[in-house]
């Protein structure tokens, strides 16, 4: 496993010497001395938790952990106040910022070492439950959910250019035959097997593939105009022929084919996700009535 990364930030350099003696061993450690190097150095190196010290020439541990919480890219980062201030009402201000937990100096290293500890290990798992939370355990893709929130997220985004945005959805054809001809573990196979194809086949950074239920796969392309998407439907399909996946019992082809619809519109203000998933599934009713293993947008 990685080592997790630590940040300590503290104005006195005998401090951060301290810490680092205790923690060096365990971790990649980095450092800060000032409010403004810290919050520079936790954007640079994302570190998994940060050592805060309250008491610092300019912006200050707690300005640093208002600003760090209010950055969606970093809110996440567990922050350790490590101070000299003792009083209560210091902790409830820090705590309430938002910290995690709150250790005095001097710093007595058996406990700094024990807090470090749980809270990496409880942002490890976090992380993990955060990963599993949109991801289709088959196939290591997106998932429904996953998908149907970036699509959101993106049409607002593009709503302020109003560039087009384009959705894919595909389902395999006959693939209750499938199941029935080769069993359900091979069933399983295919399915991981189309998602490859699926990944090969969307090449930009910004398409996001993903795992929609069952057989059934979708893709949002942002900036896409019905032409890209046209393009980028043609190479799914291929990609997913030329597995050569035997299927004798397709009434279309003696490999497994798919069924393919686009939807494309140019984004404005407040439109829904819905629009292009139902228009997409719509396209693709069309192409299963007009006989599988084809585009219809
Ligand atoms: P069509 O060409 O009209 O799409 O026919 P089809 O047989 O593919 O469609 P239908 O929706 O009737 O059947 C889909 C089948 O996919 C039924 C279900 O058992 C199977 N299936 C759904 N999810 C999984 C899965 O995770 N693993 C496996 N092995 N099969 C699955
Ligand atoms: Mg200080
Ligand atoms: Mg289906
Ligand atoms: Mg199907």
């Amino acid at each position: 496993m990685n080592k997790a990364t630590i940040l300590i930030v503290d104005d006195e350099i005998s401090n951060i010497e301290i810490m680092n003696a205790v923690l060096e061993d365990d971790y990649e450690v980095c450092f800060a001395t000032s409010g403004q190097q810290a919050l520079d150095t936790a954007r640079a190196a994302q570190p998994d938790l940060v050592l805060l010290d309250v008491l610092m020439p300019g912006i200050d541990g707690f300005e640093v952990c208002r600003q760090l919480k209010a950055d969606t890219l970093l809110a996440d980062i567990p922050v350790i106040f490590t101070t000299g201030l003792g009083d209560t009402e210091d902790e409830m201000r820090g705590l309430s910022l938002g910290a995690i937990d709150y250790v005095t100096k001097p710093i007595q290293p058996a406990i700094l070492r024990a807090r470090v500890g749980n809270h990496v290990e409880l942002k490890r798992l976090r992380d993990q439950l955060a990963m599993l939370a949109v991801t289709d355990a088959l196939t290591g893709l997106s998932n429904r959910r996953h998908l149907e929130r970036s699509l959101q997220t993106e049409a607002a985004r593009l709503a302020r250019t109003e560039d087009w945005l384009s959705v894919i959805m595909l389902d395999i054809d006959f693939f209750k035959q499938f199941n029935d001809t080769y069993g359900h573990p091979a069933g399983d196979r295919c399915i991981m097997m189309v998602a490859s194809a699926l990944i090969r086949a969307v090449k930009r950074a910004t398409d996001l593939p993903a795992r929609y239920g069952g057989e059934e796969f979708a893709c949002i392309l942002p900036g896409t105009d019905p032409q890209g998407a046209e393009l980028v439907a043609q190479e799914i399909r291929l990609q997913i022929q030329s597995l050569n996946i035997p299927h004798e019992r397709s009434q279309v082809s003696p490999f497994i084919t798919v069924s393919i619809g686009v939807a494309s519109a140019r984004c404005q203000p407040n439109m829904l996700a819905e629009k292009w998933i139902s228009e997409a599934d719509r396209q693709l009713y069309i192409s299963k009535q007009e006989g599988r293993n084809r585009i219809s947008l």
